[in-house]
């Protein structure tokens, strides 16, 4: 039986504008990052690279990182095309929570330009795409995989090894596949883990590529991506990380110190986010620009500006989910 080498990729999370704290750019980091993966696909003669999920922080992004990941996608640094053919799991991320956004989505202008395939599986690697939607974790909960005849399942759901303490994800020991599942491969959650059962069902969540906020207990380690050499009865051959090469210890990356000072702002100005939580919310449904009315807000009540800015920048992740 032939066998296959898959190369998974966990949440990219590219963006152009800068995270808070960050101290190289974000934008040609996560660029290179995101090209890093197809360059240890080539070197690892996969067969195919699959992305988990979130390969953008934001529905939009700015165009200068579109056309980034467009180049990377087209060629390698010699201007070689790729040997092999690059997939996608859609991430919450990508189509801000609800998939109807897909069409105006910066992911599917990387859809269209044919360099990188969308599909719900790839049946000649025997892998099933489990593409995000707001049910997904409930739906697998509630069974939805034991249907899903594949012997890997790539997704970009809650899939974890111990329960969390703020919400309720999916627990991998409780979940049932279909008999011919052998590896569970997903994105998502941003921290690597890796499990097999007694039924000899494989998890693996590489953890995400892309370090966009200052977690400490998620950046502050290895990015690995990780290869799968398996065949289509669902024998699995050889799980090997390979560790990007350009990406930098989280401590050379992110102002940690800068962290601590900004909570400390937070906290000093938490009476203007109680006022500002007091806000009747039906006004927002009234005006055109809520943004407007925080800024207006903020400075009626001598708010500084770098909170304001920090309030502006949360309404607009929380409304538009772009940049
Ligand atoms: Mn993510």
């Amino acid at each position: 039986m032939s066998k296959f080498k898959v190369l998974f990729v966990g949440d990219n999370h590219c963006a152009s504008k800068q995270p808070p704290g960050r101290l190289d750019n974000y934008c040609e980091t996560s660029a290179k990052e995101f090209l890093e993966c197809l360059q240890i696909g080539r070197d690892q003669k996969v067969d195919a690279v699959v992305f988990l999920g979130d390969i953008f922080d934001k529905t939009v992004v700015q165009p200068t990182i579109v056309s980034k990941l467009l180049h990377a996608l087209r060629s390698d640094e010699t201007g070689k095309p790729w040997p092999f053919k690059s997939y996608a799991v859609i991430g919450n991320h990508d189509i801000g929570h609800n998939m109807s956004n897909l069409p105006m989505s910066s992911l599917n202008t990387l859809f269209s330009s044919g360099l990188l395939e969308y599909c719900e599986s790839i049946d000649h690697l025997g892998i099933y795409l489990g593409h995000f939607y707001p049910k997904l974790d409930a739906d697998i909960r509630a069974g939805k995989l034991q249907n899903v005849n594949y012997p890997i399942l790539a997704l970009h759901a809650s899939l974890m090894t111990v329960p969390a303490r703020d919400f309720e994800g999916v627990i991998f020991k409780d979940t049932s596949f279909h008999p011919a599942t052998k590896l569970v491969l997903s994105g998502h959650i941003h921290s690597p883990m890796q499990q097999n059962r007694e039924d000899g069902v494989q998890f693996i969540n590489p953890g995400s590529v892309g370090r966009y906020a200052m977690q400490p207990e998620i950046i502050c380690r290895d990015i690995n991506v990780v290869s799968v050499v398996y065949d289509l009865k669902g024998t699995i051959y050889n799980v090997e990380y390979h560790k990007l090469e350009s990406s930098l210890p989280a401590e050379m990356i992110f102002n940690f110190s800068a962290k601590e000072t900004k909570k400390k702002e937070i906290k000093s100005n938490s009476a203007y986010i109680r006022k500002l939580s007091e806000i009747d919310m039906k006004k927002f449904n009234l005006i055109n620009d809520p943004i407007q009315l925080i800024k207006e807000y903020g400075k009626e009540n001598n708010i500084e500006e770098d909170v304001i800015a920090l309030s502006v920048d949360r309404m607009r992740d929380t409304i538009y989910s772009q940049e």
